[in-house]
């Protein structure tokens, strides 16, 4: 794939199996992106480094993905001008995820971090992508066929229950 567009960060390796589906709806939507992992509480030196460098190799929008007291996705949102989709990851020994949840979504004024549902990695695959091709005919032309597709699968659902 080309040069990366798509920053997808995550807290742990464990968190791999729900960050992977933005990974792969990227790859479906014809973004290129780039992955890795990121703590912000074992890493704070790597964390500041990958939020400050990340405009400057081309990414445009950053993914990050983290559980817990789930500090990643706002504090590199502090770091960076580039808009950050948080994912909050519903790990083992979370409170249902909620902890995850309102530590990413309660970011204070100026320092906005677009949440998606728990574990929700793909929607924020798609949402990064719809950020993208605002300046992407291609991407456009992805999304377009991607809902097409959704739509096609309802229909045939419901053609499905009649019969
Ligand atoms: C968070 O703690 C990570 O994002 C992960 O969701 C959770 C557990 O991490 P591990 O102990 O599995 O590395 O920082």
């Amino acid at each position: 794939m080309s040069q990366p567009k798509i920053g997808i960060i995550m807290g742990s390796k464990s968190d791999l199996p729900v960050m992977q589906d933005a990974a792969d709806v990227l790859t479906e939507l014809g973004v290129a992106y780039e992955i890795t992992v990121v703590s912000a509480h074992r890493t704070p030196d790597r964390m500041f480094t990958y939020a400050r460098e990340a405009a400057g190799r081309g990414i445009k929008v950053i993914i990050a993905g983290a559980g817990g007291a789930a500090h990643l996705p706002g504090m590199v949102a502090s770091l960076t001008h580039l808009p950050v989709i948080g994912v909050p990851v519903k790990s083992s020994n979370s409170i249902d995820g909620w902890d995850s949840i309102l530590s990413i979504l309660q970011m204070p004024n100026g320092i906005p971090v677009a949440t998606v549902a728990l574990n929700a990695a793909k929607n924020a695959g798609i949402l990064a992508a719809q950020i993208i091709s605002t300046a992407d005919e291609a991407v456009v032309k992805n999304l377009i066929a991607y809902k097409e597709n959704l739509k096609k699968k309802v229909e045939e659902s419901a053609e499905e229950m009649k019969a």
